[in-house]
């Protein structure tokens, strides 16, 4: 029985020596001070012993016994420091190393454009409206006071989804919608994204913004019209700014006209950006057709109003000296860093 002791001694000194994981070490543990341990297995043949030997081999295997314990607890918490250590190394972080720059993101310019319009039109009493993009053919046409044969309800103009349905040719199809729902006074602004089947060129594209205005109350006139716009374009173009309006045709709107401003860049003298003529159409305007009234339940004879439809690529294009209405959409960096 003491070469039993001193084998298992021997092979466990030697076995915890070599474990080199904590797991490693709980197996050694069992294995050797387990319940079926080698050494508890020794322990229990002990009752066999004359009672001479029974204290000095007791002795022995409590000895061993310590002896592997203490072994254990030193293994245990060697690989524990070894552990942390190698976590503490793999963590450490070079202070002195050069910082990453973080990129710092901004305004599309075609935002900045529709915040600072937003303003000006919130600043007047308006309230911001919104629609949906894939529009009944009711809504975008028939109630706009556009009838069947319409150039623009040619397939070749407007993206249809099915006879019913189309993706919206303008916002106006928004101010239907508050009109119907809403009594007058009414004075929001249409803000959105609307389509038509065009090509991509400097100036075209089957994608863009408008910013429809609608005003319509007991005694609104023609005016109001004028007052609104002149704030407008001062606000957005500066004090100087001199407008006028030409005779123009909308279905929905009657008197119609389009504005035009004095040219910001040459103040009217003529440049290349007004093409000489010292003059700049900026939006399209008019007072609100009866018959697109009545069409939203407001009676004519009662209410008038007045309507108003500005594009927000066309503006930022004036305000930044944009040339090509691509750039808005490429996402060219060295493009939209400028802003
Ligand atoms: C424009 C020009 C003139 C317009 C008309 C309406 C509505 F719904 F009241 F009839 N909304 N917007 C309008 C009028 C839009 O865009 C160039």
């Amino acid at each position: 029985m003491r070469e039993q002791l001193t084998a298992i001694r021997a092979t466990a000194t030697d076995a915890l020596n070599q474990a080199d994981t904590l797991a490693a070490l709980e197996e050694l543990r069992i294995q050797y001070l387990g319940k079926k341990g080698e050494l508890t297995a020794v322990m229990k043949g002990m009752g066999k012993l004359s009672a001479e030997e029974r204290p000095i081999i007791g002795q022995l295997a409590n000895e061993v016994r310590a002896e592997i314990e203490g072994a254990l607890e030193e293994k245990k918490a060697a690989l524990e420091t070894a552990a942390a250590d190698a976590k503490i190394l793999s963590e450490t972080i070079d202070v002195t190393m050069p910082g990453r720059r973080s990129t710092k993101g901004k305004k599309h310019p075609l935002t900045t454009v529709l915040d600072d319009l937003k303003d000006i039109f919130i600043g007047m009493g308006f309230t911001i409206a919104e629609g949906p993009e894939v529009e009944l053919d009711y809504y975008n046409f028939e109630a706009l006071n556009i009838p069947k044969d319409h150039p623009a309800r040619d397939t070749q103009d407007t993206f249809y989804i099915d006879e019913n349905v189309v993706l919206r040719s303008q916002t106006s199809p928004v101010q239907v919608r508050v009109m119907e729902q809403q009594k007058p006074p009414i004075r929001i602004i249409a803000p959105g994204r609307v389509y038509r089947s065009d090509a991509v060129d400097a100036t075209h594209s089957p994608v863009f913004h408008q910013i429809e205005g609608l005003v319509v109350d007991k005694g609104i006139t023609m005016a109001d019209l004028k007052g609104t716009l002149e704030v407008f374009v001062k606000k957005l173009y500066g004090e100087n700014t001199r407008m006028r309006f030409r005779p123009h045709h909308f279905p929905f709107t009657e008197p119609s006209a389009e504005v035009d401003i004095s040219c910001f860049n040459c103040g009217g003298e003529g440049c290349r950006i007004c093409k000489g003529e010292g003059w700049i159409e900026i939006l399209g305007c008019g007072m609100v057709h009866p018959k697109v009234l009545s069409g939203c339940g407001i009676d004519p004879e009662e209410y008038s109003g007045f309507a108003f439809g500005i594009g927000l690529e066309r503006t930022t294009m004036f305000r930044y000296g944009i040339d090509d209405l691509r750039l808005y959409f490429e996402n060219d960096i060295r493009f939209l860093e400028q802003f």
